[in-house]
Protein backbone atom coordinates (compact mmCIF):
# COMPACT_ATOMS: atom_id res chain seq x y z
CA UNK A 1 0.00 0.00 0.00
CA UNK A 2 2.70 2.46 0.75
CA UNK A 3 4.80 1.54 -1.68
CA UNK A 4 1.94 1.92 -4.51
CA UNK A 5 1.22 5.55 -3.10
CA UNK A 6 4.96 6.41 -3.24
CA UNK A 7 4.56 4.69 -6.61
CA UNK A 8 1.65 7.44 -7.40
CA UNK A 9 3.79 10.55 -5.91
CA UNK A 10 7.14 9.57 -8.73
CA UNK A 11 4.48 9.36 -11.46
CA UNK A 12 3.20 12.53 -11.03
CA UNK A 13 7.21 13.46 -10.47
CA UNK A 14 8.13 12.48 -13.67
CA UNK A 15 4.88 14.12 -15.17
CA UNK A 16 6.31 17.66 -13.96
CA UNK A 17 9.67 16.26 -15.52
CA UNK A 18 7.89 16.20 -18.45
CA UNK A 19 6.52 19.27 -18.80
CA UNK A 20 9.79 21.00 -17.42
CA UNK A 21 11.75 19.23 -20.25
CA UNK A 22 9.20 20.27 -23.11
CA UNK A 23 10.35 23.96 -21.60
CA UNK A 24 13.31 23.75 -21.71
CA UNK A 25 13.51 22.49 -25.30
CA UNK A 26 11.76 25.27 -26.33
CA UNK A 27 14.04 27.61 -24.72
CA UNK A 28 11.13 29.07 -22.31
CA UNK A 29 12.75 31.21 -19.43
CA UNK A 30 11.33 29.44 -16.41
CA UNK A 31 9.85 31.29 -13.36
CA UNK A 32 10.78 30.29 -10.27
CA UNK A 33 9.06 30.98 -7.04
CA UNK A 34 10.15 29.51 -3.60
CA UNK A 35 9.70 29.86 -0.13
CA UNK A 36 12.23 31.80 2.67
CA UNK A 37 13.26 28.81 4.35
CA UNK A 38 15.97 26.40 4.46
CA UNK A 39 14.11 23.51 2.63
CA UNK A 40 12.46 26.36 0.12
CA UNK A 41 15.94 27.54 -0.55
CA UNK A 42 17.21 24.37 -1.21
CA UNK A 43 14.57 23.11 -3.39
CA UNK A 44 14.47 26.46 -5.47
CA UNK A 45 18.42 25.30 -5.43
CA UNK A 46 17.41 21.79 -7.12
CA UNK A 47 15.30 23.96 -9.68
CA UNK A 48 17.63 26.45 -10.80
CA UNK A 49 20.67 23.51 -10.57
CA UNK A 50 18.69 21.66 -13.27
CA UNK A 51 17.64 24.58 -15.49
CA UNK A 52 21.49 25.47 -15.59
CA UNK A 53 22.96 22.15 -16.14
CA UNK A 54 20.28 21.72 -19.40
CA UNK A 55 21.70 24.94 -20.56
CA UNK A 56 18.33 26.69 -19.80
CA UNK A 57 17.95 30.37 -17.68
CA UNK A 58 15.54 31.09 -15.26
CA UNK A 59 13.75 33.98 -12.99
CA UNK A 60 13.67 33.15 -9.30
CA UNK A 61 11.70 35.08 -6.59
CA UNK A 62 12.22 33.84 -2.75
CA UNK A 63 9.23 34.98 -0.67
CA UNK A 64 7.89 34.50 3.33
CA UNK A 65 4.43 33.81 2.08
CA UNK A 66 2.58 33.49 -0.99
CA UNK A 67 0.61 36.78 -1.27
CA UNK A 68 -2.29 37.90 -3.18
CA UNK A 69 -0.98 41.05 -4.72
CA UNK A 70 2.06 38.83 -5.37
CA UNK A 71 0.02 36.26 -7.72
CA UNK A 72 -1.78 39.14 -8.87
CA UNK A 73 1.32 40.23 -10.62
CA UNK A 74 2.68 36.56 -11.91
CA UNK A 75 -0.60 36.54 -13.75
CA UNK A 76 0.80 39.63 -15.44
CA UNK A 77 4.35 38.14 -15.92
CA UNK A 78 4.54 36.26 -19.80
CA UNK A 79 6.92 33.36 -18.96
CA UNK A 80 5.84 30.04 -19.95
CA UNK A 81 6.61 27.88 -17.28
CA UNK A 82 5.70 28.75 -13.56
CA UNK A 83 7.34 26.47 -11.30
CA UNK A 84 6.64 27.08 -7.47
CA UNK A 85 8.50 25.16 -4.79
CA UNK A 86 7.37 24.92 -1.30
CA UNK A 87 4.29 26.63 -1.67
CA UNK A 88 1.29 26.87 -3.80
CA UNK A 89 -0.89 24.04 -3.12
CA UNK A 90 -2.89 26.35 -0.60
CA UNK A 91 -3.30 29.02 -3.31
CA UNK A 92 -4.45 26.43 -6.34
CA UNK A 93 -7.41 28.99 -7.11
CA UNK A 94 -5.55 32.13 -7.53
CA UNK A 95 -2.43 30.16 -8.90
CA UNK A 96 -5.17 29.05 -11.56
CA UNK A 97 -5.47 32.10 -12.96
CA UNK A 98 -1.71 32.40 -14.25
CA UNK A 99 -1.33 32.18 -17.93
CA UNK A 100 1.72 29.47 -19.04
CA UNK A 101 2.09 26.35 -17.70
CA UNK A 102 2.55 25.68 -13.78
CA UNK A 103 4.04 22.97 -12.02
CA UNK A 104 3.59 23.34 -8.04
CA UNK A 105 6.33 20.60 -5.70
CA UNK A 106 4.80 21.43 -2.37
CA UNK A 107 4.59 19.30 0.72
CA UNK A 108 2.01 21.29 2.52
CA UNK A 109 -1.93 20.40 2.69
CA UNK A 110 -3.21 21.44 -0.38
CA UNK A 111 -6.54 23.05 -0.68
CA UNK A 112 -9.77 20.84 -2.14
CA UNK A 113 -9.75 22.03 -6.18
CA UNK A 114 -10.28 20.80 -9.61
CA UNK A 115 -7.00 20.95 -11.46
CA UNK A 116 -6.80 22.79 -13.98
CA UNK A 117 -5.17 21.06 -17.02
CA UNK A 118 -1.75 24.08 -16.95
CA UNK A 119 -0.85 22.90 -13.67
CA UNK A 120 1.26 19.60 -12.65
CA UNK A 121 0.58 19.32 -8.76
CA UNK A 122 3.24 17.37 -7.33
CA UNK A 123 2.11 16.48 -3.54
CA UNK A 124 2.60 13.97 -1.09
CA UNK A 125 -0.41 14.44 0.62
CA UNK A 126 -2.26 13.68 -2.66
CA UNK A 127 -1.54 10.59 -2.65
CA UNK A 128 -1.65 9.33 1.00
CA UNK A 129 1.91 9.88 1.46
CA UNK A 130 2.66 12.61 5.08
CA UNK A 131 4.09 15.79 3.65
CA UNK A 132 5.22 16.63 7.29
CA UNK A 133 7.67 13.63 7.75
CA UNK A 134 8.40 11.70 4.77
CA UNK A 135 9.26 14.37 2.34
CA UNK A 136 9.89 18.36 2.04
CA UNK A 137 9.85 20.41 -1.10
CA UNK A 138 13.66 19.93 -1.98
CA UNK A 139 12.59 16.32 -2.08
CA UNK A 140 9.81 16.62 -3.66
CA UNK A 141 11.45 19.28 -6.40
CA UNK A 142 14.10 16.85 -6.70
CA UNK A 143 11.39 13.95 -8.23
CA UNK A 144 10.33 16.64 -10.27
CA UNK A 145 14.07 16.44 -11.84
CA UNK A 146 14.95 12.95 -11.43
CA UNK A 147 14.22 11.84 -14.59
CA UNK A 148 17.23 13.87 -15.77
CA UNK A 149 19.32 12.10 -14.08
CA UNK A 150 20.21 14.43 -11.19
CA UNK A 151 21.59 12.62 -8.71
CA UNK A 152 24.25 15.26 -8.14
CA UNK A 153 21.74 16.75 -6.47
CA UNK A 154 20.59 15.12 -4.02
CA UNK A 155 22.56 16.56 -1.11
CA UNK A 156 20.70 19.42 -1.52
CA UNK A 157 17.66 17.18 -1.74
CA UNK A 158 18.23 16.10 1.64
CA UNK A 159 19.45 19.49 2.89
CA UNK A 160 15.57 20.72 2.76
CA UNK A 161 14.29 17.89 4.57
CA UNK A 162 16.99 18.10 7.82
CA UNK A 163 15.79 22.00 7.28
CA UNK A 164 12.40 21.30 7.93
CA UNK A 165 13.02 18.36 11.18
CA UNK A 166 12.59 15.79 8.87
CA UNK A 167 15.22 13.94 10.13
CA UNK A 168 14.05 11.28 12.75
CA UNK A 169 17.42 10.10 13.67
CA UNK A 170 16.96 7.87 10.16
CA UNK A 171 14.62 9.60 7.16
CA UNK A 172 11.54 8.15 6.31
CA UNK A 173 9.51 7.21 2.56
CA UNK A 174 9.90 9.29 0.32
CA UNK A 175 13.31 10.94 1.94
CA UNK A 176 14.62 7.45 2.86
CA UNK A 177 14.34 6.50 -0.93
CA UNK A 178 16.13 9.86 -2.13
CA UNK A 179 18.71 9.25 0.24
CA UNK A 180 19.18 5.86 -0.66
CA UNK A 181 19.67 7.15 -3.86
CA UNK A 182 22.25 9.34 -3.44
CA UNK A 183 24.60 6.43 -1.61
CA UNK A 184 24.13 4.62 -4.23
CA UNK A 185 25.58 6.72 -7.14
CA UNK A 186 27.86 8.36 -4.49
CA UNK A 187 26.56 11.88 -4.02
CA UNK A 188 26.18 10.95 -0.54
CA UNK A 189 28.68 9.20 1.84
CA UNK A 190 27.33 7.90 5.19
CA UNK A 191 29.30 7.42 8.26
CA UNK A 192 29.37 6.71 12.23
CA UNK A 193 30.49 10.05 13.85
CA UNK A 194 29.40 12.72 16.37
CA UNK A 195 26.73 15.19 14.99
CA UNK A 196 27.83 18.57 16.30
CA UNK A 197 27.23 21.24 14.30
CA UNK A 198 30.27 23.21 12.34
CA UNK A 199 32.91 20.31 12.88
CA UNK A 200 35.34 22.01 10.10
CA UNK A 201 34.87 25.63 10.67
CA UNK A 202 34.18 26.28 14.64
CA UNK A 203 36.17 25.81 17.73
CA UNK A 204 34.87 23.03 19.87
CA UNK A 205 33.12 24.41 22.42
CA UNK A 206 31.04 26.64 19.46
CA UNK A 207 30.80 23.50 18.07
CA UNK A 208 28.96 21.67 20.98
CA UNK A 209 27.23 25.20 21.98
CA UNK A 210 25.70 25.39 18.28
CA UNK A 211 25.00 21.43 18.45
CA UNK A 212 20.84 21.36 18.64
CA UNK A 213 20.00 18.52 16.99
CA UNK A 214 19.85 16.11 18.85
CA UNK A 215 20.09 17.95 21.92
CA UNK A 216 23.04 18.10 24.41
CA UNK A 217 21.12 19.16 27.66
CA UNK A 218 23.54 21.18 29.45
CA UNK A 219 25.36 22.11 26.48
CA UNK A 220 23.25 23.14 23.95
CA UNK A 221 23.39 26.94 23.68
CA UNK A 222 25.64 27.51 26.32
CA UNK A 223 29.14 28.16 25.72
CA UNK A 224 30.34 28.71 28.96
CA UNK A 225 29.41 25.16 30.23
CA UNK A 226 30.49 24.07 26.86
CA UNK A 227 33.93 25.23 27.49
CA UNK A 228 33.89 23.96 31.22
CA UNK A 229 32.83 20.62 30.24
CA UNK A 230 35.85 20.46 27.60
CA UNK A 231 38.61 21.89 30.00
CA UNK A 232 37.36 19.49 32.59
CA UNK A 233 37.90 16.24 30.37
CA UNK A 234 41.36 17.58 29.35
CA UNK A 235 40.21 18.33 25.54
CA UNK A 236 41.48 21.05 23.80
CA UNK A 237 38.24 23.94 23.51
CA UNK A 238 39.74 25.91 21.27
CA UNK A 239 40.46 24.00 18.39
CA UNK A 240 38.23 22.55 15.83
CA UNK A 241 36.95 18.90 16.25
CA UNK A 242 38.32 17.89 12.74
CA UNK A 243 41.88 19.14 14.22
CA UNK A 244 41.25 16.55 17.57
CA UNK A 245 43.42 13.33 17.69
CA UNK A 246 42.26 10.44 17.64
CA UNK A 247 42.50 9.86 21.37
CA UNK A 248 40.91 12.90 22.61
CA UNK A 249 38.12 12.22 19.71
CA UNK A 250 37.34 9.02 21.55
CA UNK A 251 37.22 10.59 25.19
CA UNK A 252 34.96 13.39 23.45
CA UNK A 253 32.44 10.71 22.11
CA UNK A 254 32.20 8.46 25.22
CA UNK A 255 31.01 11.62 27.57
CA UNK A 256 28.86 12.91 25.06
CA UNK A 257 27.08 9.63 24.52
CA UNK A 258 26.40 9.56 28.09
CA UNK A 259 24.60 12.79 27.79
CA UNK A 260 22.56 11.89 24.74
CA UNK A 261 23.10 8.30 23.09
CA UNK A 262 21.73 9.65 19.72
CA UNK A 263 25.02 12.42 19.19
CA UNK A 264 26.74 9.32 18.12
CA UNK A 265 25.17 8.81 15.18
CA UNK A 266 24.62 9.00 11.07
CA UNK A 267 26.44 11.60 9.72
CA UNK A 268 25.38 12.61 5.89
CA UNK A 269 27.84 14.05 3.42
CA UNK A 270 28.01 15.26 0.11
CA UNK A 271 31.93 14.42 -1.00
CA UNK A 272 31.55 16.93 -4.11
CA UNK A 273 31.60 20.22 -1.38
CA UNK A 274 33.91 21.92 0.21
CA UNK A 275 34.68 21.39 4.12
CA UNK A 276 32.90 23.33 5.14
CA UNK A 277 29.68 22.74 3.87
CA UNK A 278 30.42 19.25 3.36
CA UNK A 279 28.08 18.06 6.21
CA UNK A 280 24.87 18.21 4.54
CA UNK A 281 23.43 19.29 8.08
CA UNK A 282 25.80 22.23 8.17
CA UNK A 283 24.77 22.99 4.77
CA UNK A 284 21.05 23.25 5.62
CA UNK A 285 22.00 25.13 8.90
CA UNK A 286 23.91 27.88 6.54
CA UNK A 287 21.12 28.18 4.38
CA UNK A 288 18.53 28.77 7.09
CA UNK A 289 20.55 31.23 8.96
CA UNK A 290 20.71 33.09 5.53
CA UNK A 291 16.76 32.73 5.65
CA UNK A 292 16.17 34.08 8.81
CA UNK A 293 18.26 37.01 7.62
CA UNK A 294 17.00 37.60 5.16
CA UNK A 295 19.54 37.13 2.61
CA UNK A 296 17.78 34.69 0.40
CA UNK A 297 19.66 35.77 -2.69
CA UNK A 298 22.92 34.80 -0.45
CA UNK A 299 21.35 31.54 0.30
CA UNK A 300 20.68 30.97 -3.15
CA UNK A 301 23.69 31.85 -3.88
CA UNK A 302 25.73 28.93 -1.95
CA UNK A 303 23.40 26.38 -3.37
CA UNK A 304 24.34 27.50 -7.01
CA UNK A 305 27.85 26.89 -6.04
CA UNK A 306 29.30 30.78 -6.57
CA UNK A 307 32.45 31.54 -6.44
CA UNK A 308 32.55 35.02 -4.34
CA UNK A 309 32.33 35.48 -1.09
CA UNK A 310 29.34 34.28 -0.26
CA UNK A 311 29.89 31.11 1.89
CA UNK A 312 31.84 33.85 4.12
CA UNK A 313 29.46 36.38 4.35
CA UNK A 314 26.97 33.20 5.07
CA UNK A 315 29.01 32.33 7.77
CA UNK A 316 29.29 35.74 9.28
CA UNK A 317 25.69 35.60 9.14
CA UNK A 318 25.15 32.56 11.15
CA UNK A 319 28.00 33.29 13.83
CA UNK A 320 25.43 36.55 14.43
CA UNK A 321 22.25 34.05 14.58
CA UNK A 322 23.80 31.75 16.76
CA UNK A 323 24.54 34.53 19.06
CA UNK A 324 21.20 35.77 18.94
CA UNK A 325 20.17 32.31 19.55
CA UNK A 326 22.71 32.10 22.80
CA UNK A 327 20.81 34.74 24.32
CA UNK A 328 17.72 33.95 23.17
CA UNK A 329 17.74 30.67 24.85
CA UNK A 330 19.46 32.14 28.42
CA UNK A 331 16.66 34.74 28.35
CA UNK A 332 14.31 32.02 28.17
CA UNK A 333 16.19 30.03 31.02
CA UNK A 334 16.29 33.08 33.22
CA UNK A 335 12.84 34.52 32.95
CA UNK A 336 10.73 31.55 31.68
CA UNK A 337 7.42 31.56 30.00
CA UNK A 338 3.84 32.78 30.67
CA UNK A 339 1.92 29.80 31.10
CA UNK A 340 -1.86 28.96 30.49
CA UNK A 341 -4.20 26.64 31.22
CA UNK A 342 -3.20 24.20 28.38
CA UNK A 343 -0.32 26.17 26.71
CA UNK A 344 2.51 28.76 26.96
CA UNK A 345 3.88 31.71 25.22
CA UNK A 346 6.53 34.21 24.98
CA UNK A 347 6.74 37.54 23.78
CA UNK A 348 9.41 39.81 22.72
CA UNK A 349 9.50 43.22 20.76
CA UNK A 350 13.80 43.49 20.25
CA UNK A 351 14.71 42.96 17.14
CA UNK A 352 17.56 40.31 17.85
CA UNK A 353 15.06 38.33 19.95
CA UNK A 354 12.47 38.61 17.46
CA UNK A 355 14.80 37.09 14.78
CA UNK A 356 15.05 33.52 16.30
CA UNK A 357 11.73 33.06 18.52
CA UNK A 358 10.53 30.13 16.59
CA UNK A 359 13.57 28.50 17.18
CA UNK A 360 14.42 29.66 20.69
CA UNK A 361 10.96 28.18 21.75
CA UNK A 362 11.31 24.96 19.71
CA UNK A 363 14.42 24.33 21.49
CA UNK A 364 13.55 25.21 24.90
CA UNK A 365 10.87 22.47 24.63
CA UNK A 366 13.13 20.17 23.53
CA UNK A 367 15.70 20.78 25.95
CA UNK A 368 12.88 20.81 28.64
CA UNK A 369 13.85 24.26 30.21
CA UNK A 370 10.05 25.18 29.64
CA UNK A 371 7.63 22.64 29.84
CA UNK A 372 7.20 19.85 27.04
CA UNK A 373 3.78 19.51 27.83
CA UNK A 374 2.38 22.60 27.20
CA UNK A 375 2.30 23.59 23.47
CA UNK A 376 4.21 27.31 22.61
CA UNK A 377 3.30 30.32 20.84
CA UNK A 378 5.55 32.82 20.42
CA UNK A 379 4.62 36.35 19.97
CA UNK A 380 6.85 38.79 18.08
CA UNK A 381 5.73 42.29 17.73
CA UNK A 382 5.55 44.33 14.23
CA UNK A 383 3.81 47.68 14.36
CA UNK A 384 0.49 46.74 14.80
CA UNK A 385 0.77 43.12 14.43
CA UNK A 386 2.38 40.24 16.05
CA UNK A 387 3.71 37.37 14.09
CA UNK A 388 3.24 34.16 16.10
CA UNK A 389 5.01 31.02 15.62
CA UNK A 390 3.77 27.82 17.54
CA UNK A 391 5.33 24.59 18.40
CA UNK A 392 4.63 20.80 20.24
CA UNK A 393 6.24 18.01 20.85
CA UNK A 394 5.60 14.84 18.93
CA UNK A 395 4.00 13.23 22.04
CA UNK A 396 1.08 16.09 22.44
CA UNK A 397 0.28 15.58 18.75
CA UNK A 398 -0.02 11.98 19.56
CA UNK A 399 -2.41 13.44 22.46
CA UNK A 400 -4.83 15.25 19.73
CA UNK A 401 -2.80 18.84 20.10
CA UNK A 402 -2.93 20.11 15.69
CA UNK A 403 -1.79 23.31 15.92
CA UNK A 404 -2.19 24.11 12.17
CA UNK A 405 -5.43 24.07 12.82
CA UNK A 406 -6.03 25.44 16.13
CA UNK A 407 -3.75 28.97 15.14
CA UNK A 408 -6.14 28.98 11.42
CA UNK A 409 -9.01 28.77 13.80
CA UNK A 410 -8.05 31.33 16.12
CA UNK A 411 -6.77 33.99 14.00
CA UNK A 412 -9.59 33.77 11.68
CA UNK A 413 -12.25 34.54 14.42
CA UNK A 414 -9.64 37.66 14.94
CA UNK A 415 -9.24 38.59 11.33
CA UNK A 416 -5.39 37.49 11.22
CA UNK A 417 -4.16 34.63 8.85
CA UNK A 418 -2.62 30.96 10.30
CA UNK A 419 -1.76 27.62 9.01
CA UNK A 420 0.93 25.11 9.08
CA UNK A 421 1.76 21.59 10.50
CA UNK A 422 0.10 19.56 13.25
CA UNK A 423 3.32 20.41 15.63
CA UNK A 424 4.41 23.68 14.21
CA UNK A 425 2.32 26.53 13.01
CA UNK A 426 2.08 30.32 12.08
CA UNK A 427 -0.04 33.44 12.45
CA UNK A 428 -0.39 36.59 12.43
CA UNK A 429 -2.75 38.92 14.23
CA UNK A 430 -3.72 42.14 15.24
CA UNK A 431 -1.90 43.34 18.02
CA UNK A 432 -4.60 44.51 19.86
CA UNK A 433 -6.26 40.66 19.56
CA UNK A 434 -3.26 39.39 21.42
CA UNK A 435 -5.14 38.58 24.64
CA UNK A 436 -8.48 37.17 22.98
CA UNK A 437 -6.20 35.15 20.47
CA UNK A 438 -4.21 33.80 23.10
CA UNK A 439 -7.41 32.49 25.19
CA UNK A 440 -8.92 31.06 22.07
CA UNK A 441 -6.24 28.93 20.99
CA UNK A 442 -5.61 27.88 25.13
CA UNK A 443 -9.72 26.77 24.89
CA UNK A 444 -8.89 25.25 21.16
CA UNK A 445 -6.20 23.22 22.45
CA UNK A 446 -8.04 22.04 25.43
CA UNK A 447 -10.75 21.02 23.49
CA UNK A 448 -8.32 19.16 21.03
CA UNK A 449 -6.68 17.07 24.59
CA UNK A 450 -10.03 16.14 25.40
CA UNK A 451 -11.94 14.54 22.22
MN1 LIG B 1 9.07 23.07 3.49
Amino acid sequence: MTHKKQHSLLNRGDEACQVLKEHLEKGSIIRIISHNDADGISAAGVAANTISQEDGQYHISIVPRLRDSFIQKLTKERYQLFFFCDMGSAYLDSISRIKGDIIIADHHQPMKFETKENITHVNPHLFGVDGSKEVSASGVTYLTVRGMEKQSLIPMALAGAFGDMQYYDGFLGINKIILDEGLEYGSVEMHKDLKIASKNEEPLYKSLAYSFSPILPGLSGDLEASMAFLEKLGVSYGVKFSDLGPEERDILKDELVRINPEIFSDVYSNPKEKPTLRDIEDYSRILDACGKNKKYGLGLGICLGEKSDALDVALDLQRKYRQNLVNGLSWIKREGSNVMENIQYLYAEEKARKSVMGTIASISLSMETLDPELPILAFSRMDNLVKVSSRTTRNMVEKGVDLGQALKDASSSFGGTGGGHDIAAGAMVSFKEMDNFLNLVDEIVGYQLAQ
